[in-house]
C-alpha cells in the first residue's frame, strides 16, 4: 500500500549517500555503452595462465588496459549480488539499484507487470537521452521483451534483428564478435544523446566453444573441463570488446560517450572452485567458504575517454552500487529516487556488501554460509569479542533491511505509487520493439 512506502522512503534518505564533487558530472551529456561481460570474475583480470611449456598467457590483455587506464573508474572489490535469476538479476540490480528477489527472476515474475524507475527512464525523462538494449539472443529469454518495456528502453535489439546460425552461436545466442559487428548497424543510427546496453554472452557456461586452435588460446590443465575452458572464452570476450572499441574510436562516438563494463555474477560456481584452488596458487585442501566468498568479485569498470581522475578504487560495493554511481558521473540528481545502493565514489557509503541470501563482505570481515571469518587471514572467527559480535549484528541488521526493503518494494509494486521522482509513468504500449529504427 502507499503506507508501505513511507517506510521505504525513510530507509533510502537514511542510507542517501552524497555524490563527491570531485567526479559528478564528469561525464555530462555523454552517450552511455554498456558492456555486459558475461560470466567475468574478478580474479580473471591481470591473471595469466600457464600452458604446459610453463609459457604464461594474459587471459583478458584488453581489458587489463582498460582496468588500470586513468581514464577508468575501476572497482577491485566490487561483488555481484545475484542469485537464481542471474544475468535477469544483474542487469535489475545494475539499472534499478533494486535486488532480484530472493527466489527465482525478478524479470520473469515481475518485469512485465511492475512499474520501474530505471536508469534508461531516467536517463530520457532527465536529460532526454535514447535508449536501447543489444542481445543475440531470443527477446524471450528472460523474459526481456516485457521487462525492458517497465524499464523504459525504446529500442531491444534482440536476435530477430541479427544473423544467427550455426556457424556464428551457440545455444545462448549470437557469439560476441559477429554480435558486436552486426549492432554498429543499428548503434549509429540512435539518436544522441544515447543509452545502450550490449549483452555479450559468450563467456558462458559451459566455455566449450572456443576450445580449437582457430581460438589461439590454450585450454587450463585441470580435472574439470569446465574450469578448463573458461580462460579461452574469456579471451575470445576481451577480444570481441577490443574490436568494438576500435569501431568506436573509428567511428568517433568514443570520445562523446563512456563505456561502463560489468561482470554479472561468477563463471565457475563453488563446487568448482577447489580445482581452480592451484591455479590461483592456492591449496585444494584447505580452499573454504570464506575463499568461495572473495570469489564472488567482479569487475566493474566506467570508462571515461579523455579524463585521467579515474584509477582503481578499493571500496567495497556491490551491482546494487552501480546506478547511484554512474547518474553521478552523468551530473543525475538521485536524491529523489528510491535506489538501494550508494555511489561507490561518495565519501559516506557504508561499504557493507550484501549477498542475495543475507550473507556479506565489509572491508574487515566476510560472513559466508553461516561462519565469520576475518579477511586479514581468511581464518573463521570462532569467539568473537564483544565488540565485534555487536558489530556484526548491526552489519548482519542492515543487510537483511537492504534485502527485505529491496523485496517491499518489488512485491509490493511500491513505485507504481510513488511520484515524488518527478518521473512521469511510463505506457508499456508505446514500446514495440519489432519495428527496430524507422
Ligand atoms: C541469455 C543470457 C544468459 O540470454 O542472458 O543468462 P544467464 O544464464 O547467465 O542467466
Ligand atoms: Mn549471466
Amino acid at each position: 500500500s502507499p503506507n508501505d512506502l513511507k517506510e521505504v522512503e525513510s530507509y533510502v534518505k537514511e542510507h542517501y549517500a552524497a555524490p563527491n564533487s570531485d567526479y559528478y558530472g564528469i561525464a555530462k551529456g555523454r552517450n552511455v555503452i554498456t558492456i555486459h561481460l558475461e560470466s567475468l570474475q574478478q580474479f580473471v583480470i591481470d591473471y595469466k595462465l600457464k600452458d604446459e611449456n610453463g609459457q604464461e598467457h594474459e587471459v583478458t590483455p584488453f581489458l587489463n588496459s582498460i582496468f588500470h587506464s586513468n581514464s577508468t573508474f575501476s572497482f577491485d572489490n566490487f561483488f555481484h549480488q545475484v542469485k537464481a535469476g542471474k544475468t535477469s538479476d544483474a542487469e535489475t540490480l545494475m539499472e534499478n539499484s533494486l535486488f532480484g528477489l530472493n527466489q527465482g527472476s525478478l524479470f520473469s515474475q515481475l518485469g512485465g507487470k511492475n512499474t520501474f524507475q530505471a536508469a534508461p527512464d531516467i536517463l530520457k525523462q532527465t536529460a532526454g537521452y535514447t535508449s536501447a538494449s543489444f542481445h543475440g539472443n531470443s527477446g524471450s529469454f528472460w523474459n526481456r521483451t516485457e521487462t525492458y518495456k517497465n524499464l523504459g528502453y525504446d529500442y531491444f535489439f534482440d536476435s530477430s534483428y541479427y544473423d544467427v546460425n550455426d556457424e556464428n552461436s551457440f545455444q545462448y545466442g549470437l557469439h560476441d564478435k559477429p554480435f558486436f559487428q552486426q549492432s554498429v548497424k543499428y548503434l549509429e543510427r540512435l539518436q544522441q544523446p544515447f543509452y545502450s546496453k550490449f549483452i555479450a554472452v559468450s563467456n558462458h557456461y559451459p566455455y566449450s566453444e572456443f576450445k580449437n586452435d582457430e581460438a589461439g588460446f590454450p585450454m587450463a590443465n585441470t580435472s574439470d573441463e569446465t574450469i578448463n575452458g573458461y580462460f579461452a572464452t574469456a579471451n575470445y570476450l576481451d577480444k570481441a570488446v577490443e574490436e568494438f572499441f576500435n569501431y568506436l574510436k573509428a567511428s568517433g562516438l568514443y570520445d562523446n560517450s563512456i563505456i561502463v563494463m560489468y561482470g554479472d555474477h561468477y563463471g565457475i560456481s563453488n563446487s568448482r572452485n577447489s580445482d581452480l584452488a592451484p591455479l590461483l596458487g592456492k591449496s585444494k585442501e584447505t580452499w573454504s567458504n570464506f575463499d568461495n566468498a572473495q570469489m564472488q568479485r567482479v569487475p566493474y569498470m566506467v570508462h571515461v575517454p579523455g579524463q585521467d581522475k579515474g584509477g582503481i578504487n578499493h571500496t567495497y560495493g556491490g551491482e546494487v552500487d552501480a546506478l547511484p554511481t554512474l547518474l553521478h558521473l552523468l551530473g543525475t540528481d538521485t536524491s529523489k529516487y528510491i535506489q538501494l545502493g550508494q555511489d561507490l565514489l561518495s565519501k559516506d557509503n557504508d561499504q557493507i556488501v550484501a549477498f542475495r541470501d543475507g550473507d556479506y563482505v565489509t572491508p574487515e570481515y566476510t560472513y559466508y554460509s553461516g561462519s565469520l571469518y576475518s579477511n586479514s587471514n581468511g581464518m573463521p572467527i570462532t569467539e568473537p569479542s564483544e565488540t565485534l559480535q555487536h558489530q556484526a549484528e548491526t552489519w548482519k541488521e542492515a543487510v537483511s533491511k537492504q534485502l527485505s526493503t529491496s523485496d517491499n518494494i518489488n512485491n509490493g509494486d511500491l513505485l507504481r505509487f510513488y511520484s515524488a521522482s518527478g518521473l512521469k509513468p511510463i505506457d508499456a504500449s508505446q514500446f514495440d520493439y519489432k519495428n527496430g529504427l524507422n
